[in-house]
């Protein structure tokens, strides 16, 4: 298994009535949860991300529909699919992220140990590579 990819099970507490997933900080969350947001009705065609986090850690999971996620830690890439609302992706800081191939009912639910903070973005690739391997 990749380094880069870091799946989190998150248990379903579903009974007879149907699905329930808790998420916490410091147990199915391995941080302190200080942000959640979520981005949905997506067009058809849209790539989304395209930046590293210097401090930022996010648990990511397709509460409804899938879209692909491509990883960067800019030595090796990954891409996987996220499609399913008991499978949370880790992300940790310094990774470059690409979401692409939405699905018409993707809510992608993100998970954040940071508040926004624009400044903690890196948006220039050739800035990250060289951060990277400094
Ligand atoms: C990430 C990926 C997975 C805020 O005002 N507060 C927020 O908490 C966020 C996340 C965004 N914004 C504003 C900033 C922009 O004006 O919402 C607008 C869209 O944000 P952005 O273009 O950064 O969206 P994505 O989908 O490219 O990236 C987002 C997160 O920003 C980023 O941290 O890792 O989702």
């Amino acid at each position: 298994m990749s380094e880069l990819v870091k799946w989190i099970d998150f248990p379903p507490l579903g009974d007879h009535r149907g699905s329930l997933v808790a998420v916490e900080s410091h147990q199915t969350i391995p941080f302190e949860i200080k942000r959640v947001y979520y981005i949905f009705n997506t067009l058809e065609g849209v790539t989304r991300g395209m930046h590293a986090h210097m401090a930022v850690k996010q648990v990511m999971l397709c509460v409804t529909g899938s879209c692909r996620i491509l990883l960067d830690d800019g030595f090796s890439k990954e891409s996987v699919t996220l499609d399913s609302p008991t499978k949370g992706l880790l992300l940790e800081s310094f990774v470059w992220r690409e979401m692409s191939e939405f699905s018409p009912d993707c809510v992608l639910l993100v998970i954040a140990s940071e508040h926004y903070d624009e400044d903690d973005y890196i948006r220039d690739y050739d800035n990250f590579k060289k951060t990277v391997k400094l």
